[in-house]
């Protein structure tokens, strides 16, 4: 599918930084060192609700991960999926009596133009599950054929013991892990799996739910960690820079999409990097479209809250944080974009080519943003006082913000 348009990154003189970055796999910092071409998969929404914040903190993330790179002058591919076939958003619709395929495409336009309004970089390859299902099937068949899949009752499950090296991206031990399965997708109690664990690769057609041909599979539906993985795959072969998602894909998805692909392939690891975003709360509790504490993208956009101040919001939290969104949090942002939009709109003003090098090694250091911001505030207080005779300077400030914090000003 399309994905959305791209604003565009000023270069930046100087040089940019090679990224360090927290890497949950071996639970420390690892400096990147990708080619002239950076490789990222980012998992994308599932789309039977509108975009909130916490996804827009872990989208913000990643962006950020790409904006190093591009300071860096290399080129992106970035990959990302849209779930577009699940067991929530089959039940959203049914519960809301609407067609599942409608739901997916509205949440999906909102999600794109939300994307666009707070100037994420798009993904080149913008991919949804329906359509990878093509590419899908054989990668099933093929586990079957390796050992690594067996059949239940027709529907196909992956044995997470055919990967020696499986369990080593979320570090969990047993019983974390049969507790998060179970509270995230997975069927740990179903009777007759060899390991409770063990993710579905290929759910056997439901009476009143969508199904595909599988092939020797039969009629059915893909599984969840299966999906990510062929377009991953796909897109960006074994071994790419980073695995991007929310702390709550850790364990089980990127754990069993790291398995299937190195069952798949025989290379390890997937990623040279999994990178997690932490949890953006309200009221006390993870904002989530089940419990439904949510706020929205579209609706603060539609509240006349300028975007640039969501991303300033956004930034202000480390991305590895959990944070709790509260009306402060976005006062306080909208209060910082004045603050610099009034500091950058004067003919001159104080040097900045160290500014943009604070900002730069802040970013390379583990994405530390609320560093960045730091440092912009630092300028912007120093313009207030005393001005500066830098012509160059105000123009300098708006391009890095634009091109390192995706923030126009
Ligand atoms: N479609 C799958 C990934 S393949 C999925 O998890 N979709 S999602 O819509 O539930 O979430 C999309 C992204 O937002 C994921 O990376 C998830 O970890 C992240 N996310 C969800 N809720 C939050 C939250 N409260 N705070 C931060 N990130 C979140
Ligand atoms: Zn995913």
């Amino acid at each position: 599918m399309h994905a959305w348009p791209a604003s565009e990154v000023p270069a930046l003189p100087g040089q940019g930084r090679d990224l360090r970055i927290h890497d949950t796999a071996t639970g420390g910092l690892v400096t990147l060192d990708p080619g002239p071409v950076a490789r990222i998969y980012v998992c994308g929404i599932t789309p039977y609700d509108a975009t909130h914040m916490g996804h827009a903190a872990t989208y913000n993330a990643f962006d950020l991960v790409q904006r190093v790179w591009l300071d860096t002058k290399r080129q992106v591919h970035y990959v990302q999926n849209v779930t577009d076939v699940d067991d929530p958003l089959l039940q959203r619709a049914d519960r809301d009596g609407v067609d599942w395929v409608a739901l997916a495409e509205k949440e999906t336009t909102l999600f794109r133009e939300d994307m666009t309004a707070l100037r994420m970089l798009p993904p080149q390859h913008y991919i949804g599950a329906v359509e990878a299902i093509p590419g899908i099937v054989p990668l099933v068949e093929r586990l079957r054929e390796l050992g690594a899949a067996y059949e239940l009752d027709g529907d196909v499950y992956f044995s997470v013991e055919s990967d020696p090296h499986f369990g080593q991206v979320s570090n969990l031990d047993a019983a974390a892990m049969r507790l998060l399965s179970a509270e995230r997708g997975g069927d740990p109690d179903r009777p007759g799996k060899k390991n409770p664990l063990d993710p579905m690769l290929w759910m056997a057609a439901r009476e009143g739910e969508p199904s595909w041909d599988g092939g020797t599979l039969g009629r059915g539906r893909p599984g969840w960690h299966i999906e990510c993985v062929a377009i991953a795959l796909d897109h960006l072969g074994m071994g790419f820079d980073v695995q991007g998602g929310g702390s709550d894909l850790a364990f089980p998805h990127h754990e069993m999409g790291a398995s299937h692909a190195q069952v798949l392939t025989g290379e390890f690891p997937m990623a040279k990097a999994y990178v997690h975003a932490g949890m953006v709360a309200l009221h006390g509790e993870k904002m989530s479209k089940s419990k439904g504490n949510l706020v929205f993208v579209s609706g603060l956009r539609r509240d006349g809250v300028d975007p640039a101040a969501i991303r300033l919001t956004l930034l202000a939290h480390h991305y590895r944080s959990d944070w709790e969104w509260t009306d402060q949090v976005l006062r306080d942002a909208e209060d910082r974009l004045g603050r610099w939009r009034a500091a950058v709109s004067r003919p001159d003003g104080p040097g900045a080519d160290a500014l943009v090098d604070e900002i730069r090694a802040a970013l390379a250091d583990d994405l530390d943003a609320p560093a960045a911001l730091a440092a912009v505030d630092r300028w912007a207080e120093r313009q207030h006082r005393e001005g500066g005779t830098d012509t160059g300077a105000p123009g300098l400030v708006s391009r890095a913000v634009d091109a390192l914090l995706g923030v126009a000003l």
